[in-house]
């Protein structure tokens, strides 16, 4: 087990550092690291070098040596040679956010697709790196200006690299192209889809299951749900039929955290296209972190860069029974619920229905009885109001969504408006 400082060079002054350092933490004991100690300081620029100032890394460097540390974790994006100064300077390994991000996904990751997304994007955070890390080795064994063993074993690296990321790549496009097209078969049945997002460990995985739970799906469909971050990193998609009959897709994909690696949402971006094209939005909000506002924020400035645009929304203020004060939201529309709760998951499920069913409206189908085989696929397929046996035929009150209203107007005989 690793035994961690912590370092965060306050750039931008934002307000916002106590807040970075403690999901910087958390990100580290996510990967089972001790956490000695925390260092942050207020920078106006950043040092080729360090990062930071070189009296500030003296500092780090007696902490460590004092606290027997042996990882510096920087909340900073280090450049290679940043990290190969800091380590020659310090004594111990360095690392940075984003490897360590990339770290925590790869070691989370199941499915083939989410293994690829990972790996790509661990490649593409060490090919800017690999010269600063050899130019350092270079100078160490060769000197100045010299082509030494440094150089010309960066050359082979980056190579093997550059060709390494080029078959991963092509192997991802062809799990990405077979997504595509399971995804196109189910937008031409045009049932509607929403989409589970969220901070990591909010709870969406919990609520794909809680829906499916409620509409009786099999158990063995169930996703992994764990009190720890990126426990979900794959897209799951299920397909939802509730007992009245109604059906929908949900689907419940990875968590979000604050400067999510560039490369990791590029790599990602197959699988939280899945998001964008989504009818509706669950937000899921973990209520009981101090800074819920702030991760919500972290979430939709997420959502607007892979191009969520215009997707109505609904913020489930969740895991309500952690909480003691007043939860007062800030964003619209919104729940305060817990999803370990029946009724919470009975609020939300409320509120997705009456959401993405909007279109549905009772009608009165008079259905000759030469056409049993219409009556029973209604009874399938539709929640029936009421279902009554005339002279005429089959007289059925049924919920139709437009799509059913055009095919069978011919059968209407009346229009019951239902209320919002
Ligand atoms: N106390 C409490 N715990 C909850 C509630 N909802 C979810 N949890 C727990 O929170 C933890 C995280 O839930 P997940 O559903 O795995 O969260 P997620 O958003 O899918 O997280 P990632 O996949 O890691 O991004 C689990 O231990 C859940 O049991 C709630 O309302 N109250
Ligand atoms: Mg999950």
């Amino acid at each position: 087990m690793y035994k961690a400082i912590l370092v965060g060079a306050d750039l931008k002054k934002d307000g916002l550092i106590d807040y970075y350092m403690e999901e910087l933490t958390s990100l580290a004991m996510a990967r089972n690291i001790e956490i000695l100690y925390v260092i942050t300081q207020s920078i106006n620029r950043i040092t080729a070098n360090f990062y930071i100032g070189s009296g500030k890394v003296k500092e780090i460097q007696t902490f460590a040596s004092n606290l027997d540390a042996d990882l510096i974790i920087f909340n900073n994006e280090l450049s290679g040679s940043q990290i190969r100064n800091l380590e020659a300077e310090i004594g111990v390994r360095v690392i940075d956010r984003t490897l360590l991000i990339l770290d925590i996904f790869a070691s989370r990751a199941k499915t083939k697709e989410a293994m690829l997304q990972v790996e790509i994007a661990q490649l593409e955070y060490m090919l800017p790196r690999l010269r600063g890390l050899a130019e350092s080795l270079g100078r160490q064994q060769g000197g100045i200006g010299s082509r030494g063993p440094g150089e010309k074993k960066l050359e082979l690296d980056r190579r093997r690299i550059e060709a390494d990321r080029s078959k991963l790549k092509k192997e991802l496009e062809e799990i990405v192209k077979a997504r595509k097209i399971q995804r196109k078969n189910r937008t031409k049945s045009n049932i509607k889809k929403i989409a589970i997002v969220g901070y990591t460990n909010a709870g969406k995985s919990t609520l794909l299951n809680a829906l499916m739970e409620y509409a009786h799906r099999d158990i063995n469909k169930q996703v992994y749900v764990k009190d720890m971050l990126f426990a979900t990193l794959e897209t799951s998609t299920r397909h939802i039929i509730l007992k009245n009959n109604k059906e929908f897709i949900a689907t419940d994909t990875v968590g979000f955290v604050s400067n999510l690696p560039h490369d990791l949402v590029e790599s990602f971006k197959s699988t939280l296209e899945e998001i964008t094209e989504a009818d509706f939005l669950v937000h899921i909000v973990d209520t009981s972190n101090k800074f819920y506002e702030k991760q919500i924020d972290v979430t939709n400035k997420t959502l607007e860069e892979i191009g969520v645009r215009d997707i109505p929304v609904i913020y489930v203020y969740n895991k309500y029974d952690l909480v003691d004060e007043e939860i007062k939201p800030l964003h619209y529309p919104s729940v305060i619920v817990s999803l370990i709760e029946q009724e919470g998951i009975i609020r939300v499920i409320n509120i997705i229905e009456r959401e993405i069913f909007k279109e549905y409206e009772e009608v009165t189908l008079l259905i000759p009885y030469n056409e049993g085989n219409l009556v029973s696929y209604l009874n399938e397929n539709t929640h029936i109001v009421s279902q009554e046996f005339t002279n005429e035929g089959t007289l059925l009150t049924v919920e139709l969504n437009n799509i059913l209203k055009s095919k069978y107007i011919k059968y209407i005989k009346q229009k019951h408006y239902l209320s919002q």
